[in-house]
This record gives structure tokens, sequence and C-alpha cells, in this order.
């Protein structure tokens, strides 16, 4: 078995909000979009500036010793550095200060004031660097939810995950690839929660991961300056070409009613979900009181059942592609 084709992202050029609305946005596809103003920090944000403007304010960062972080059995380390000394270890190769190995690998994710609570915005923890970031405005300000700093060293590469918000991420400087994979394949990604298991996506172990081979794989190589639009509920993996600065703005999608409250980092389910789920929990519960072939029986008939009543298609697919990537 082998894995399948890839498609790539399609890539549209200058977009302003009524064509990323009108064509783009009801699809709820990804999207590369170039050519969209990030304001000055495309040519600021060198090492240097980053360090010096934003200053030796403490930040929570990944440190891991293999590039590849794995989330569910934790390869990475949690710890704190001030930023301007985190960004001036992530641009370096070796380390002459390190926690795990000389050539660890750093990743921030930036977080609000009280993390457990608040949403990021650059805007609030880091706002001499935020003036030089122009939020692509292409929703309205009160579906705002969070602007988050993506900082990674060359190499690092983030697991599949999906997010509950709509997600413009902007590349400020460095490239970097990501692979993404839809909603309707989340059968064929071994989740756990909002993350995949599989955490090779290029060689994975197909012995162990067979219907992994069903997942179609979408691929992008972000230049710096260029924008992604992952849509909700999509999964994503990143790896960093390059060391680079990134920032993703998340908005909501639904009425803001439908998300969680008690949500940071906007990767808890819909309300509606998370309680559908609860009640799928209780319903299997209730069928462990039947002999296995019976539960199977039922198993089933609920599954069918669910096909039937909740699944649907996208929309068509954007015709605008670029087929430099396709059958890679
Ligand atoms: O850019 C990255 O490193 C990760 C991006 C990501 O996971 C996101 O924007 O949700």
């Amino acid at each position: 078995m082998e894995l399948g084709e890839t498609l790539a992202v399609p890539v549209y050029e200058g977009v302003d909000k009524d064509t990323f609305l009108r064509d783009i946005y009801p699809t709820r596809r990804p999207a590369v979009l170039k050519g969209v103003s990030l304001g000055p920090c495309c040519d600021r944000w060198t090492v240097e500036y980053l360090a010096e403007r934003g200053g030796p304010k403490d930040v929570k960062v990944h440190v891991s010793a293999e590039p590849r972080m794995d989330f569910l059995h934790k390869n990475f380390l949690y710890r704190t550095l001030p930023f301007d000394a985190f960004v001036r270890r992530a641009a370096e190769k070796k380390h002459s200060d390190f926690f795990i190995s000389e050539d660890e690998s750093y990743y921030l994710r930036s977080l609000g004031e009280d993390s457990r609570k608040e949403p990021a915005d650059l805007r609030k923890q880091f706002p001499g660097l935020a003036e030089d970031f122009c939020i692509p405005e292409f929703f309205d300000p009160e579906q705002f939810f969070s602007c988050v700093f993506r900082i990674s060293s060359c190499g690092l590469q983030l697991w599949t995950h999906y997010d509950v918000m709509d997600n413009l991420l902007a590349q400020v400087t460095g490239r970097k690839r990501v692979v993404l994979y839809s909603p309707q394949d989340a059968q064929h990604l071994y989740l756990v929660g909002d993350k995949s298991e599989i955490l090779d996506i290029d060689m994975p172990d197909l012995e162990r991961f067979p219907d992994f081979v069903k997942a179609r794989r979408y691929e992008c190589v972000l230049d710096a300056g260029d924008l992604l639009f992952i849509p909700a509920l999509w999964f994503h993996n990143t790896l960093a070409l390059q060391f680079g600065v990134g920032v993703n703005v998340f908005w909501r999608h639904l009425p803001a009613e439908s998300y969680d409250k008690r949500d940071p980092y906007g990767n808890k389910d819909p309300v509606a979900a998370a309680r559908a789920m609860q009640g799928l929990d209780r319903a299997l519960r209730m069928l462990e009181d039947l002999p296995p072939d019976y539960r199977d029986f039922y198993a089933r008939r609920m599954v069918l059942r669910i096909q039937s009543r909740a699944y649907c298609s996208l929309p068509a697919e954007a015709v605008h592609t670029d087929s430099s990537l396709k059958s890679s």
C-alpha cells in the first residue's frame, strides 16, 4: 500500500475582503493568499529587531530534542525563557545554552495573560511588535477570537490537529510546509481528541495505520508574506523549512454562543458537538448490556443511521488550482 497523490492547495493573488468572502470563504476549503499586505513586519522582523522590540518578557515555549514534536506522548518539554533569548535560540542551529541538547528545537505558540482563561492577543502581549502587523480584515471585528505568535526553529514539525475556529495563518518570515486533510477524512487519521496519532505523515507506519492511505493529502509551501486560510475543522501539520515567524488569527465561523466559553486555545468542540459526543458515549455504554454479537449488530445500525442522517458533502472544489504540487 502506498500514500495517494498530493493535491495542491489553491493559490490566489492579491485577494481583498470582497473576493475572499465571495470566492474563497464559502467553499470551506483551504487557500493560499499571496500579495495581501501584512504591514511593515515583513521587512522589519529580523531576529535582532524581534529580540529588541519583544524584550525580556517571559514566554512559555516547547523545547524538543526531536524536531517532530509528539503531543500525545510528550517528547518535548515546556520551559520558560525571556522572549529575546528564546528568539535568538530558535534562530540558531546549535546552542551553547540549552535544556536537553545543543541541537534542540524551539517552538512558541503565544498565550493570553492568564493562559487558562484568556485567548492570546499579540496586541496585548507584544504591543510593540503588533504595531508592525496588520490583521487581514476578512471578518467582522466581533468574530475575532485570538491572534497568536508562532515562532519555530528550522525543521520543527507540529503534529496534525484541527481547531474549531476559522484561521488565517500569516507566514511573516521563513518558509513553511503545511499539509492539510479534510474534516471528511477524519476517520482515516487515527484521532485521539483533536490530534492524529500519526506523527510521520511522510513515511507513516502503514501496518499500524493502514487506513491513512485513504486520507487525501493537500499541501502547500508558504513563503514569507503568504497567508493560508485554514477553515475550522481542517486538519493541519506544519513543518518549518527555515527558522520562521508567523502570526495566526482565529475567528468565529458560528454564532458566539455555539462555542465553549472556557476555551482559550480555540480547540474545544462546539457545545452541541461536545454534547452529542457525550450522548454517543452514553448510548455505547447502554450497548454494553448486550452480548458481543448483538452489540456489534446494533453498533453497525447506529453507524448507518448516523451516516444517513448527518453526513453531508462539502461545497464543490474551487476551480482555481496551482498544478505545481499535483501528483508529487
Ligand atoms: O504555524 C504553525 O507552526 C502552526 C500553525 C497552527 O497550528 C495554527 O495556526 O493553528
